[in-house]
């Protein structure tokens, strides 16, 4: 396989995890509570066997009146995990690091296809899908957290609507 070729699949796979997937919201059902944070429906985008990369959604609920962020992330199955956004920059969307995701007081963060997410990098397994990973969340002030994320192809958040049959197959695409 030639570079360009290489260069070509990785980016489609690139904008087909991070585009893809429905934002529908409902009410989550597990939770973990630690001091005012809450994670709700973390979960993990599964990627073909030979991705060296996946990222990690998941909404934060935070009932204090201070706000918080999310300042990093460490996980057994990945080297690395970074903090991402994604812009649009002439028309062109793409992700870029940043320092922290925040959380404001008394509110919520979604992290989310297209939007703010955990990036991991330099996979040591590939997550299967059903699966679950272990995610340790480094918040400014609720500090560490741990949460399990399942392994899926589209957030955990649609699966009661779509656990029915046919629309499991409903994907929004913005390529
Ligand atoms: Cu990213």
């Amino acid at each position: 396989m030639n570079f360009l070729l290489k260069t070509s699949l990785l980016t489609a796979g690139l904008a087909w995890f991070l585009f893809s997937g429905c934002t529908t919201i409902t009410p989550g059902h597990d939770h973990h509570h630690h001091t005012g944070i809450r994670v709700y429906d973390a979960w993990v985008r599964a990627v073909p066997p030979n991705m060296k990369m996946t990222a990690a959604y998941m909404s934060l609920h935070n009932h204090s009146d201070m706000e918080d962020a999310l300042l990093s992330a460490e996980t057994p199955v990945a080297g690395v995990v970074e903090t991402h956004t994604v812009e649009e920059n002439n028309g062109v969307m793409s992700m870029k690091p940043v320092d922290s995701i925040p959380v404001p007081a008394n509110g919520m963060q979604e992290l989310k296809p297209g939007g703010y997410h955990l990036m991991l990098i330099q996979l040591k397994e590939v997550p299967k899908k059903g699966e679950n990973v272990s995610l340790v969340l480094n918040f400014k002030h609720a500090g560490r957290m741990e949460v399990d994320a399942k392994v899926n192809d589209m957030p955990m958040k649609n699966m009661e609507h779509h656990d029915h049959g046919k629309s499991m197959d409903h994907k929004h695409s913005h390529q």
